[in-house]
């Protein structure tokens, strides 16, 4: 970031109250993992569109697969999912489009929940052509030995919301620690 932009934005993050926010991000508990080659890949990829409109999280159809750590052996599961992306609420409201990935059963890091915004409608401005590009990375483990389901999981957060998801990839990769 150029010096003049830090100049512009402190200012204005002053007067629009965003300091305390990024306070509230930097005192949290950030986690390190690490590992060595990376020992699998698998990738799920669709061009046809899905649209969710539940208020709890529900499978994204066919945005799933398996990974399985060897007997005597130990793994990072690393899953990165990229998608095309509409958020629209009821009758233009504001609406907050969440995405989390579970390996074996369990959200994989950062664990945000309902708290991750995978998209928005932008305040209620963003319309039925306000597809955009966002992606998430995540991580499990280590991990013992086992197979692990890995899959995506979509919700909105008002009731009458939808949640368009397009041209999605997901990536999942085993990573020997
Ligand atoms: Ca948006």
């Amino acid at each position: 970031m150029s010096r003049s932009l830090v100049r512009t934005l402190i200012p204005l993050a002053a007067l629009l109250g965003v300091a305390s926010l990024v306070q509230s991000a930097v005192a949290g508990s950030a986690t390190t993992v690490s590992g060595s080659s990376v020992t699998g890949v698998r990738v799920v990829r669709e061009t046809a569109a899905t649209s969710v409109g539940s208020t709890t999280f529900e499978d994204l159809p066919e945005a799933s697969t398996t990974v399985k750590v060897p007997e005597g052996t130990r793994a990072l599961i690393l899953a990165r999912f990229s998608a095309e992306s509409l958020c629209l609420g009821p009758a233009g409201t504001p609406e907050v489009c969440s995405v989390r990935i579970l390996i074996g059963g369990q959200e994989a890091e950062p664990a945000s929940g309902s708290d991750f915004a995978f998209d928005s409608s932008n305040g209620g401005a963003d319309g039925p052509y306000s597809w955009e590009s966002h992606s998430m990375d995540r991580s499990r483990g280590p991990l013992g030995p086992g197979t692990y389901t890995v899959k995506v999981q979509a919700k909105v957060t008002l009731v009458g919301g939808a949640f368009g998801l397009d041209d999605w990839s997901l990536t999942v990769e085993r990573v020997r620690v």
